[in-house]
């Protein structure tokens, strides 16, 4: 058997060969793997926990919180207020930050997370996971606050996910490519089962909610139209269509063999942008993807750019195999074009 490499030892070797993990890093990216084993011993217990259900409360989406997204979001809060290596968290279940009580040291780094995306598969036992997003403070001299947040996807100095499901895997990026750990429950340690990630420019699947096809925009129309046309169409081949509906899933099956995922704005709330948030599920996976030779934009620029005016912002999310969404991304462009003819 080949010599198993664990997180610490990965995280440790990539601090020895390029210098771009620092102490603080390192420890809050294993305290939220640890974190993450937590969450998953919780899942895995399904009904014989109280895990299951509604906990009968809304959080700030005005979304029906499951149990577990609270007990999540309380194992990743319990686990990173007292290390000393951050200065605040920030939550899709907390409408505020949480800054680090000062019963305990304050850190450089900030950390944003969705604790448990895609709870709605929570009951009927299909993938769920962690999405999260590491930001540095840019200015320690004065107390944190949720401005200190508002900074482009490009700034992460880390971002990640844990997806519970046939295995638990925890894929992570420091900015040196992708990296995948999966969970070996009888020693209880993340082993390192795939490095550097790359996804195909190229793809034949693509992910998104269909039933949503007539609130579609016309590029987003024809993109999709195109794809269901097959090898008769413009496309010239066929495609192949998954929807999980839990993006941490979904983004997996990207990173592992290709593909599209969409979730582009729609008619339906037109003053929103899309339903996905920008800060802890789009920066992260985007800089997963582009870590791993993929593209993320919201069909006019890249996510990574975008300049977030409030924590909780949604955004259009186009991301996976390059060229299929440089299509489209140019798709948009030629209609926006096109409507200021
Ligand atoms: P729909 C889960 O609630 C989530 O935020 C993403 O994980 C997922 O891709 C999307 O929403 C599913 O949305 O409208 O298909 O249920």
């Amino acid at each position: 058997m080949s010599k198993r490499v664990s997180l610490t030892q990965y995280l440790v070797e990539q601090q020895r060969e390029h210098g771009h993990i620092p102490g603080q890093l390192r420890l809050l990216i294993e305290v939220v793997a640890r974190a993450c084993k937590r969450i998953s011993i919780s899942v895995n217990k399904g009904a014989l926990g109280d895990v299951l259900g509604s906990a009968e409360t809304e959080n700030v989406q005005g979304e029906m919180q499951k149990k577990l997204d609270i007990i999540a979001n309380e194992v990743l809060i319990e686990a990173n207020e007292w290390g000393g290596h951050l200065a605040a968290m920030a939550s899709e279940e907390m409408e505020g930050i949480y800054v680090v009580p000062n019963r305990f040291p304050q850190g450089e780094y900030m950390l944003l997370f969705d604790p448990l995306d895609g709870s709605s598969n929570i009951d009927v036992n299909v993938s769920i996971g962690t999405i999260f997003s590491v930001l540095k403070r840019d200015d320690s001299s004065r107390p944190v606050s949720e401005a200190d947040f508002l900074q482009p996807g490009r700034q992460q100095a880390a971002a990640g996910y844990c997806v519970y499901g046939p295995q638990t895997t925890l894929v992570l990026t420091v900015g040196d490519g992708v990296a995948m750990f999966t969970l070996d429950r009888e020693q209880g340690s993340w082993v390192l089962t795939q490095d550097g990630i790359q996804i195909p420019e190229d793809t034949q699947e693509f992910a998104a909610n269909m039933s949503n096809l007539r609130h579609w925009a016309p590029p987003m129309r024809r993109y999709i139209d195109e794809c269901l046309a097959g090898t008769e169409g413009a496309r010239g081949k066929d495609f192949n269509m998954r929807w999980i509906a839990s993006m941490v899933a979904d983004v997996h099956r990207i990173l592992t063999r290709g593909g599209v995922f969409i979730y582009p704005w729609d008619k339906r709330e037109p003053q929103k942008a899309g339903k996905l948030r920008l800060m802890y599920e789009a920066n992260p996976m985007g800089f997963l993807v582009e870590q791993a030779g993929g593209a993320a934009t919201n069909g006019q620029q890249r996510i990574l750019d975008i300049q977030p005016d409030t924590l909780h912002q949604r955004v259009s999310v186009m991301i996976g195999s390059k060229n299929e969404v440089d299509r489209l991304t140019r798709y948009h462009h030629e209609a926006a074009q096109s409507s200021q003819l």
